[in-house]
């Protein structure tokens, strides 16, 4: 009697737990924009911070919640920060990205920045997202399943952030601004990171090394970030497979792998297994690019893992990743990606689709102007550019967001973005006329009726010449239904499409001189961003915006905005 008393107290409390829509917690933090002084390789700079840190705090919160962050510049210029892989339903407002959702906060200002949770679990981050001030201004954002409910995998004996970084011994804006001078690819970089240090296969490294201590027979969930500026990268440990489980705040099926590849952007949850001789192991991250006419940082950036048992003095292994150029190795990686699509975390991918999108990425060339003194470092003294259906996307002087919501469209903004490329050519051959590489400039969005159903193939292009995409859209996360190398056919390649278990991303590499297809459904009423994650290819003018209309019910139209919007 008492007995089934305590138990259906038991399973009633379980069951309020499970469904637990009361408990939804608002969290808190304040950041403060503000510069610091770090040295890395040999050498002391000041750089943005927030609170002083490198890389930044961790944000944590439970599925669902609400994050309030108070935003204070305290640092010498501009800046907006936003939450890579927050939906945030319905509020636009506080996303981030300068010029399209707010004009950026000046230095003395503040903005209490609301970041609206959905159905992610596991890793997403936050970045600034004004011009190139991202490079020290990131940390994580770690999603926790609600309160009662559990991992669909063992529960890890420790879990935490693994950062990839991007550090060059110059200041980041005299290099920004130096790039966008020029017209030229920016100077390569003089290291990767993780967590903020280069490893010591660095000059002057030996103590800027991350280190994980781990115990021999517990398995460590480590949620890796690709917060580098300018490429994709190869990641590992030595003599350790990785167990794959999540990537960009939404989990996978499990499947191991001696390497992953990592997108800008992009977010991969590992589970790692200790279960060598106790030694030290190095984890180790470097470069892929396939683009063989840019160059590249070759190095590669370390931590160890140090088993708790153990004698100091044995030199760590290193991993054996792929071959920076190694595009195969790079897709089977990408490919391998499958939604979990269990009950508890099941697939939605629309099947019925109402608008259909083609869009072509491609690098461009603008001819030298006189203002640029007629010396220009693009290729054969032009400038580089960049372009989505080969419109070159120029920032407003008021954010489109602003300039929407108070019915100001004309002078800042247009809305006939292209459904389709303007010309058809052959996208992936290997020559193709120099007359292509001229795009057209300009602020071109595109409109979607609330609740539509989108498929968007974004096709690579060798204009120029070819490259790795990692496009990345705001306010929502797709699924990833396709990919191909070559030109996309129309009339073939959905046959192949996957619309069981596609990985649900915010962030998807398209392969060199190839094709990707996403599904997402236009139920997030706002103005939101798609651009390229490559900050250069960003700044040169791969990227567009949808604006989603209001739906008809109250529950489906934006919020008000927030008192306190940065002044344009
Ligand atoms: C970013 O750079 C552009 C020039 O390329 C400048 O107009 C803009 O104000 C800069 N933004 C910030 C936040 O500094
Ligand atoms: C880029 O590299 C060149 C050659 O090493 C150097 O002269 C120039 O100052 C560098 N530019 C920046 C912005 O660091
Ligand atoms: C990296 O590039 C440098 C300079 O281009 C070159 O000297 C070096 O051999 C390269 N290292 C590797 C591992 O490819
Ligand atoms: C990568 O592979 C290519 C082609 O197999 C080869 O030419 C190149 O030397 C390799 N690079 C490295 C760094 O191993
Ligand atoms: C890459 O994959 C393609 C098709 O699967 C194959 O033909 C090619 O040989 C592979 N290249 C390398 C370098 O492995
Ligand atoms: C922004 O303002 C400047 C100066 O008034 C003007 O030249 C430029 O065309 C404007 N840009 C846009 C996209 O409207
Ligand atoms: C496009 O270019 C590739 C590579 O040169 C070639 O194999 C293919 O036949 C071309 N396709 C068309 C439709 O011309
Ligand atoms: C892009 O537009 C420009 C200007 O109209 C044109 O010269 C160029 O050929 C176009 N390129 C492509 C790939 O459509
Ligand atoms: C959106 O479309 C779905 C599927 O057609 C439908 O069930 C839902 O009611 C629609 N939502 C709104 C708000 O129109
Ligand atoms: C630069 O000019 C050469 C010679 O005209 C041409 O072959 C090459 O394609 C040009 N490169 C670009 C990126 O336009
Ligand atoms: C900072 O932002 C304000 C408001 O958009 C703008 O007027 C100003 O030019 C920006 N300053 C810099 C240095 O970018
Ligand atoms: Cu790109």
């Amino acid at each position: 009697m008492k007995f089934s008393i305590i138990f259906q107290l038991l399973l009633s409390s379980l069951l309020f737990f499970h469904n637990c829509h009361q408990c939804q917690a608002t969290k808190r933090y304040r950041f403060e924009l503000r510069e610091a002084k770090y040295r890395r390789l040999c050498r002391s700079k000041k750089i943005l911070t927030v609170n002083g840190k490198f890389p930044g705090p961790t944000i944590s919160a439970h599925r669902g919640d609400t994050v309030i962050v108070d935003v204070i510049n305290n640092g010498n210029y501009n800046v907006t920060i936003h939450w890579h892989g927050a939906p945030m339903n319905r509020y636009p407002w506080t996303d981030g990205p300068e010029y399209i959702t707010q004009c950026p906060i000046p230095p003395g200002g503040k903005f209490k920045q609301r970041i609206i949770l959905g159905d992610e679990e596991g890793t997403i981050w936050w970045h600034a997202h004004s011009n190139w001030t991202r490079a020290t201004v990131h940390g994580a954002f770690i999603i926790y399943p609600t309160l009662g409910t559990i991992y669909p995998f063992p529960k890890p004996h420790a879990q935490l952030p693994i950062i990839l970084g991007e550090w060059w011994k110059v200041d980041i804006q005299t290099l920004y601004y130096a790039t966008v001078r020029t017209g030229g690819d920016p100077n390569v970089s003089d290291s990767f990171l993780i967590n903020g240090q280069p490893g010591d296969l660095y000059p002057c490294s030996k103590q800027d090394t991350f280190k994980l201590k781990v115990v021999q027979g517990k398995t460590y969930l480590l949620r890796i970030i690709n917060a580098v500026m300018q490429n994709l990268m190869f990641f590992g440990v030595a003599n350790h497979k990785l167990t794959v489980v999540g990537s960009d705040g939404s989990y996978t099926k499990p499947f191991t792998s001696n390497y992953i590849a990592i997108s800008p952007g992009q977010t991969i949850d590992v589970l790692l297994e200790a279960n060598q001789t106790p030694k030290r192991y190095y984890m180790a991250a470097r470069v892929y690019e396939r683009t063989l006419s840019v160059s590249i940082d070759n190095t590669t950036t370390t931590a160890i893992i140090q088993y708790d048992s153990l004698d100091d003095s044995t030199p760590p292994l290193l991993p054996i990743l792929p071959n920076s150029s190694d595009l195969n190795a790079s897709i089977r990686f990408t490919n391998s990606l499958r939604s979990l699509a269990s009950k508890d975390h099941p697939v939605k991918v629309p099947l019925k689709i109402t608008k259909r999108l083609f869009y072509t990425l491609s690098i461009n060339t603008l001819v030298c102007q006189e203002e640029d003194g007629n010396t220009c470092q693009g290729p054969n003294n032009t400038r580089l550019a960049a372009s989505v259906n080969n419109i070159s996307f120029v920032n407003p002087n008021i954010s489109i967001l602003e300039a929407y919501y108070h019915n100001m469209i004309n002078g800042n903004f247009m809305t006939n973005f292209p459904d389709k490329p303007p010309k058809m050519f052959n996208y992936t051959a290997p020559f193709l006329p120099i007359k292509l590489e001229l795009p057209k400039r300009g602020t071109k969005v595109k409109v979607l009726d609330y609740n539509e159903t989108v498929e968007l193939t974004f096709q690579g292009t060798s204009v120029v010449d070819g490259a790795d995409h990692p496009m990345h859209l705001h306010g929502y996360s797709f699924y990833v239904v396709g990919s191909g190398l070559g030109n996309f056919d129309k009339d073939k390649d959905p046959f192949n499409y996957n619309l069981v278990d596609p990985p649900f991303q915010n962030t998807i590499a398209v392969p060199y001189k190839g094709w990707t297809t996403i599904r997402f459904r236009a139920n997030n009423p706002g103005v939101w961003f798609m651009h390229c994650h490559v900050d250069r290819h960003l700044t040169w003018g791969m990227e567009t915006v949808f604006i989603v209309t209001n739906g008809k019910t109250p529950e489906s139209r934006i919020l008000p905005p927030p008192p306190d919007m940065p002044p344009c």
